[in-house]
């Protein structure tokens, strides 16, 4: 994250939906007709999907916005650089692999993802450590249900995540960024903790390439980097693990993230937010307005040193 400039591309320069699925299909349409026999198709449809608890009522961002101003370093810094070349990454067939302390390790196809955990709807808000957010419907289900079903052992105390680490996909600005794949980690009780989920979809739609596809974290209490896309591997470990971005530069993020308008980031302002739909600014929210939920996890914990 260096200090580029952000801004809201104008309509005229965002690519409607329809031409984006278009094009999609026109590329799928040219690997095809180039790797002749059967190429494995992208999922097109997700199971059946129920509203979730913790939606918010707020305006939604749009999925135009949504899917052309990301954050998705291994595809290059820029925000338009993810969709740009995030359909190089082949996201069927897919698996993650589950292991460290947990009863059953092994590699989970998405398939099997998808036909297991019941999935719901979760209007959240997602709030940049640059300082602005958006409000996305995501489509997942709490990260709980799959830790349940793979077993976790006692002495498990937080969750790693890695992404992919194929730099031949990445373009050549984005090998460098940083140290791959990018990792991220949760303190346990952060990972069991209902709000936080692994989303599938959003807007209703298998997730788009540039957002993360085909499974990614959200945890809608932290600054966006710690919901980390593309998962490939999740390790149950005793010890806290080090994130990307505390590895890149340990004074800017630490390990929990919580959104906190008191803590100060030497780059951005933490007291406030753009919300990219409307331009507008608001007020940064303790937690990102979900504290209710999240503030008992760290009682008795000073969050302007463990921030
Ligand atoms: N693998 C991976 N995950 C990532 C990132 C990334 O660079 N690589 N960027 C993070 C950051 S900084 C943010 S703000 C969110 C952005 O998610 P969105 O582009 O879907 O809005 O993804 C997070 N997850
Ligand atoms: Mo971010």
């Amino acid at each position: 994250m260096r200090p580029y400039r952000y801004r809201v591309p104008p309509a005229r320069e965002i690519t409607p939906q329809q031409t984006w699925l278009n094009r999609r299909a026109l590329i799928a349409a040219m690997g095809a007709a180039l790797a002749a026999p059967a190429l494995p198709r992208k999922a097109t449809a997700l199971p059946e999907v129920v509203p979730g608890p913790f939606s918010t009522d707020e305006a939604q961002t749009s999925f135009e916005v949504a899917t052309n101003y990301c954050n998705f370093f291994e595809f290059g810094p820029a925000k338009d650089d993810p969709a740009r070349h995030a359909h190089r990454l082949i996201t069927d067939p897919w698996s993650v692999t589950i292991d460290g302390l947990v009863e059953r390790p092994g590699a989970m196809a998405m398939e099997d993802i998808l036909a297991r955990f019941p999935l719901e709807e979760r209007i959240y808000r997602l709030r940049c450590v640059e300082a602005w957010s958006m409000v996305i419907p995501w489509i997942g289900f709490p990260l709980a249900d799959l830790l349940a079903n793979v077993g976790v052992r006692p002495d498990a105390r937080h969750v790693l995540f890695e992404g992919f680490d194929d730099t031949e996909l990445m373009p050549d600005h984005a090998r460098n960024l940083l140290e791959w794949p990018y990792r991220e980690g949760l303190r346990l009780d952060e990972a069991l903790h209902p709000l936080t989920i692994l989303a599938v979809g959003m807007y209703g739609q298998v997730m788009p390439n540039q957002n993360g596809a085909p499974i990614r974290l959200v945890v809608p209490w932290k600054y966006g980097f710690k919901s980390i896309k593309s998962i490939r591997r999740i390790s149950l470990v005793a010890e806290r693990p080090v994130s990307s971005w505390q590895e890149r530069a340990p004074r800017e993020y630490g390990y929990y993230a919580n959104v906190n308008p008191q803590v100060r980031h030497p780059r951005w302002h933490q007291a406030t937010e753009r919300r990219l739909h409307d331009g507008g600014r608001i007020r940064t929210e303790m937690f990102n307005g979900y504290g209710e939920e999240v503030a008992h996890l760290y009682d008795g914990m000073d969050l302007s040193e463990h921030y």
